[in-house]
């Protein structure tokens, strides 16, 4: 749980298309009607230091960077979005809602192109050292998925254009991390409407806030 007198921090993951991102919005929506203060973000991204970042990572050819040097770049990102964004609103007491953090870097970069997972873990405990309260991993059929995310043609498709594998193993990925992080990552299926995913994530963040949804 969080520490005492801070807001709790609650993210989102899961493979490219799977979701997430509307059921960040969902979720923000169902705790703000209930008097919640919360506070909706996203990585890469989430300070204007590491939107600039972001451009940077999610334009252009797949082979544009390898997989060390995504690591500094995300983690140069994240470590501006902690500072600017999100440590000061978990220290106004917020409820902090994040599209992705460090879990990503942990399965994009760290367990599919090579095994980093070791830098990765490094990288963060010398730079970012913080988790989150709680965390949903939306599963999903990699191929939905990756014809969901393709058709939003949103101009940032550099990890999508790798095609149907590797979205087949970052879902494994996914799920090999809620096996190690079992004290705060919850698997919810999102191969289900909108609405009953939505609802099973509010019921889950709910229980952990010891509010009533
Ligand atoms: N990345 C990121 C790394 O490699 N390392 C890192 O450390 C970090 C932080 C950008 C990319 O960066 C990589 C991972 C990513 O490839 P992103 O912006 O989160 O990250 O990109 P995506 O994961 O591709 O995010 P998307 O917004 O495209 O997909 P979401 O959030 O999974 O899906 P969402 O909610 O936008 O929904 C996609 C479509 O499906 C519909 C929605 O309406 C939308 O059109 N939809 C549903 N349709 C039917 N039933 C449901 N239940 C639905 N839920 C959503």
């Amino acid at each position: 749980m969080a520490e005492q007198g801070q807001g709790i921090f609650i993210t989102f993951e899961g493979i490219d298309g799977s979701g997430k991102s509307t059921q960040a919005v969902r979720l923000c929506e169902r705790l703000s009607a209930s008097g919640v203060d919360v506070l909706r973000t996203r990585e890469p991204g989430g300070s204007s230091g590491a939107e600039e970042i972001r451009a940077l990572l999610l334009q252009g050819e797949p082979d544009r960077w390898s997989a060390e040097t995504e690591i500094l770049l995300f983690t140069a990102a994240r470590r501006d979005h902690l500072e600017k964004t999100i440590q000061p609103a978990l220290a106004q007491g917020k409820c902090v809602i994040s599209d992705r953090f460090a879990d990503s870097t942990r399965v994009y970069q760290g367990a599919t192109r090579g095994d980093l997972r070791g830098t990765v873990d490094k990288l963060h405990s010398l730079m970012i050292g913080k988790e989150p309260d709680l965390t949903f991993i939306i599963d999903m059929d990699p191929k939905v998925a990756l014809e969901r995310g393709l058709a939003r043609n949103s101009g940032e498709d550099r990890f999508e254009d790798f095609g149907l594998g590797f979205q087949e193993t970052l879902r494994h990925g996914f799920l090999a991390l809620a096996r190690d992080f079992p004290e705060r990552c919850i698997v919810v299926d999102g191969n289900r409407s909108l609405e009953a995913v939505a609802s099973e994530v509010a019921a889950f963040a709910a229980d952990r806030l010891g509010i009533e949804l």
